[in-house]
Order: structure tokens, then C-alpha cells, then sequence
């Protein structure tokens, strides 16, 4: 360790979150001596960790409109139970500036970056051109958004050269696209696209891009401090996902230069110190033939963050927490070793084959565990799956030495597995673990979306 910590901690932190992630928050949150309260909805008013927390507020109806999305509920609920800060989790209100904005307005610490941070990577268009500007590589396109000017939009398009996708400003995730292969399906694209982003996000701006075909998703996370130290916890590899959900990731990416690989990363490094970034993040590119192209920015700790925490032993929900509180980062990128290959399924409440949500009562639940696994879920024997939320009831984590391990490890796990009373994706995993060029390492982010298809085919 290069340094040490300086400075307190909080006494209590409020968790603006629900399942598996506001369990892994309490966990980082317990281990370092502070206290919890998390806030909930009905539907969740009998989950264990509810009870397991120091303190819980019931914040609202089960819609989440009306619960976890509640500012002023959820900062009501800060003040009465005296918490000095709040961990907004993933999903809900964790990448909303205005949320981080009256939460610090309110006298609150919001452990995650600056709200005019949070602001300029929501916007696509201003991340770009923000990323451009301190030498992260992005995918040729636009410079900024479109022109009104249909002459001039073509122009564009015919210097980007086709495919080219149109993406709004306020989108992101794949909400907000559109592909075009073609100059006369151009300005009807734009403009209908335009329509939609205006209804979607009240932001009628888009930008262009060049579509990269058969691209991977390599993402790097960050962690930075307040005073411009920065280190990355090099990559994660999260290509296997369908209609824009994530289903495993895995870290490191397989077949791709190390080299490589070390550049992105110092580079998003970089350019955090050069804004002057506080928090964990993680840089989205697509790696295509041997370059990466940033896309979007996260200013929020991720699903897929254990397999970051088994090869480097960081724990990045603590290194949040620290990094709020005004504690200076302990390691130079030099400290930060990884080892060993960490795969992660993400476990959901739903068909296997039709991916039509599959919430109620778990009647039988069993873990897997053994060397090199992890599990992360708020799951138990006769835990209630409400319907309102994400179908996502938890992460198995398997490391091992090498990728063949930790697909061993996985392997094992899963048929260890027993959930009881719901259906669940395990099924599917347990296909994918035994798929040849899975195995083989390194598929694209259309590879599952094609073989369910083919999938589906044969099955007819
Ligand atoms: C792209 C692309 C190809 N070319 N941009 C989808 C989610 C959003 N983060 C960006 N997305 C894409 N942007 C260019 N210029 C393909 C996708 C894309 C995708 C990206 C990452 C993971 C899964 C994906 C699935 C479909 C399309």
C-alpha cells in the first residue's frame, strides 16, 4: 500500500437502492464500521435485508415512480434518519444529476462524481465531444450533434461512410438509435429519430456515427479521488448480451493484446485526471479489428463489478465510499496488480428461452460456493421476487487461475444451484458454458442474439 487513508468515514449512509445491490452496499458499508439505512418500497417491505439493515424507511408504493425514483421522499428519509450520505447504487437514480444536485444541496455527501459530471456524460453528445478533447480515440462521426441543414447531414454521412447509426443525445444504453445503410433512408432516419428523442428524453438532438458491424463491448473501470489521482482496474469483456441486457461478463478480455489493452486504460485514466473525474466510472468502447472506439461514459458502479474486485481484490463499492468522503485514493496504478480470470452469470427471474419475466415465491434456494466462488444476492428460501422490478435476482462469481478454470468453477456452480418455485436464466448459462466458440473466447456482442435465433430455428 502507497499511502495511507486520512480522514473519517461516515457514521451512517443512506442506501437509495433495492436487491442484491443495496445488500452488496450494506456489506461494504457494515465492513467498514458505518451504519445503513436503506429505504424501500412495499413490495419490499419483508426482504431480509431490509431487516438487516440498521435502519429502513419505507419510501412509497411499489411502482418505482413512486419509490426508488421519489427525490424528495428518499432525501426526507436522509434527513429523519440523520445518514450523511447517499450510495445511489445502479439503475434508478444513480446517473441523475439533478438527483446528485439536491442531494448535496440538501446537505448530503452523493457518493458518486460532481453532478456536472454525472451532466456531461448523460449527454452523449457533450461526453464525446468532452472524451475527444483529452485524446480518448471515439468512433468517427459527427462532430457534435446534426445540423438542421438536410444538405449538410448528408454530407456528413457521405464523409462518415455507410452504415452509419444515429443516436441521441440524451439516449444511451441502445435507447435512442437507428441504424442506416443507405443515403435515401438518411433524412427520414434523423428525423424520426429527432421525434422520438424529443418525446423520450426532451432532447430532440442526435449525432452520427459510423455502425461498426460485428464490434465487442470492452469496458475499463476507473476509480479516481478528489485530488486527481486516478487509477484503472483495466478491463472487463461484456459482449455476451441480448436487447441491450448483459448476461456475462468477464475480466480480462479474452484474446486481445495486453498492450493494447493497457493503452485504452492508461488512457481513460487520463482523461479522468484531466477532468478532474471522482468515483468509480467505466469507459464503454467497441473493439473492433484491433481498435477501440469509446462510446459512452457510466458514472455509476456497475452490475458486472465483482469480476473487476476477484482478479484485482479491490473493493470497489468501499473505494466509493472513501472517495466521498474526502479520503485520498491508497495505490498508483503500479499497486494495482490483477490475476487470474473471473467470469460472471447474471442469475434472472425469467424463461430461459422466451425471456418472459418469471416473478413469485422461491420455494427451494441453495447457493453454490467453493474455491474461487462468489455469490451476490438478496435471494433466500421463500423470498418473494416482486413483479414491478428488474429480474435480476443475483450474480455467481467464479474465478479461477486461468479462463478454463473459472468456466470449470462456473460449470460446477451452476449445477450446485437449486431455485425453487420461479423459473430462471440458469438453464440458458449452463448451454452458453458448454458453446464452442464461447469457449473459444473473444464473440461479438450479436453472438447470443444469433444463436438464440438459430436456437429457435432448430427447435421448429
Ligand atoms: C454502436 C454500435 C455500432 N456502431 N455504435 C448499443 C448500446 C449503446 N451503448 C451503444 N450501442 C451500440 N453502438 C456504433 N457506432 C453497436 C451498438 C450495439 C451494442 C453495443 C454494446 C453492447 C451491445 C450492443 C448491441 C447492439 C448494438
Amino acid at each position: 500500500m502507497a499511502t495511507s487513508t486520512r480522514g473519517k468515514l461516515f457514521d451512517k449512509v443512506l442506501i437509495a437502492n433495492r436487491g442484491e445491490i443495496a445488500l452488496r452496499i450494506q456489506r461494504a458499508c457494515r465492513e467498514l464500521g458505518i451504519k445503513t439505512v436503506v429505504v424501500h418500497s412495499e413490495a419490499d417491505r419483508d426482504a431480509k435485508y431490509v431487516a438487516l439493515a440498521d435502519e429502513s424507511v419505507c419510501i412509497g408504493p411499489p411502482p418505482s415512480a413512486q419509490s426508488y425514483l421519489n427525490i424528495p421522499a428518499i432525501i426526507a428519509a436522509a434527513e429523519v434518519t440523520d445518514a450523511q450520505a447517499i450510495h445511489p447504487g445502479y439503475g434508478f437514480l444513480s446517473e441523475n444529476a439533478d438527483f446528485a444536485e439536491k442531494v448535496e444541496r440538501s446537505g448530503f455527501i452523493f457518493i458518486g462524481p460532481k453532478p456536472e459530471t454525472i451532466r456531461l456524460m448523460g449527454d452523449k453528445i457533450s461526453a464525446k465531444v468532452a472524451m475527444t478533447k483529452v485524446g480518448v480515440p471515439c468512433v468517427p462521426g459527427s462532430e457534435g450533434a446534426l445540423p438542421e441543414d438536410p444538405k449538410e447531414v448528408v454530407k456528413i454521412a457521405r464523409a462518415v461512410g455507410y452504415p452509419v447509426i444515429i443516436k441521441a443525445a440524451g439516449g444511451g444504453g441502445g435507447r435512442g438509435m437507428r441504424i442506416v445503410h443507405t443515403e435515401a433512408a438518411l433524412l427520414p432516419a434523423v428525423a424520426l429519430t429527432r421525434n422520438e428523442a424529443q418525446s423520450a428524453f426532451s432532447n430532440p438532438l442526435v449525432y452520427m456515427e459510423r455502425f461498426l458491424t460485428d464490434p465487442r463491448h470492452i469496458e475499463i473501470q476507473v476509480l479516481a479521488d478528489g485530488f486527481r489521482n486516478v487509477v484503472h482496474l483495466f478491463e472487463r469483456d461484456c459482449s455476451m448480451q441480448r436487447r441491450h441486457q448483459k448476461i456475462i461478463e468477464e475480466a480480462p478480455a479474452p484474446g486481445i493484446n495486453s498492450r493494447a489493452l493497457a493503452r485504452i486504460a492508461e488512457r481513460a485514466a487520463e482523461a479522468c485526471r484531466k477532468i478532474g473525474y471522482r468515483g468509480a466510472g467505466t469507459f464503454e468502447f467497441l473493439y473492433q479489428a484491433d481498435e477501440f472506439f469509446f462510446i459512452e461514459m457510466n458514472t455509476r458502479v456497475q452490475v458486472e463489478h465483482p469480476v473487476t474486485e476477484m482478479i484485482t481484490g479491490i473493493d470497489i463499492v468501499q473505494e466509493q465510499i472513501r472517495v466521498a468522503a474526502g479520503q485520498k485514493l491508497r495505490w498508483r496504478q503500479r499497486d494495482i496488480v490483477r490475476r487470474g480470470h473471473a467470469i460472471e452469470c447474471r442469475i434472472n427471474a425469467e424463461d430461459p428461452w422466451t425471456f418472459v419475466p418469471s416473478p413469485g415465491r422461491i420455494t427451494a434456494w441453495h447457493a453454490p460456493g467453493g474455491p474461487g466462488i462468489r455469490v451476490d444476492s438478496h435471494a433466500y428460501q421463500n423470498y418473494f421476487v416482486p413483479p414491478n422490478y428488474d429480474s435480476m435476482i443475483g450474480k455467481v462469481i467464479a474465478y479461477g487461475d486461468t479462463r478454463e478454470q473459472a468456466i470449470a468453477r462456473m460449470r460446477v456452480a451452476l449445477s450446485e444451484m437449486v431455485v425453487g418455485g420461479i423459473k430462471t436464466n440458469v438453464p440458458l448459462h449452463q448451454e452458453l458454458l458448454l458453446d464452442e466458440k464461447f469457449l473459444r473466447g473473444g464473440t461479438s456482442i450479436h453472438y447470443l442474439e444469433e444463436r438464440l435465433a438459430r436456437r429457435k430455428q432448430a427447435a421448429q
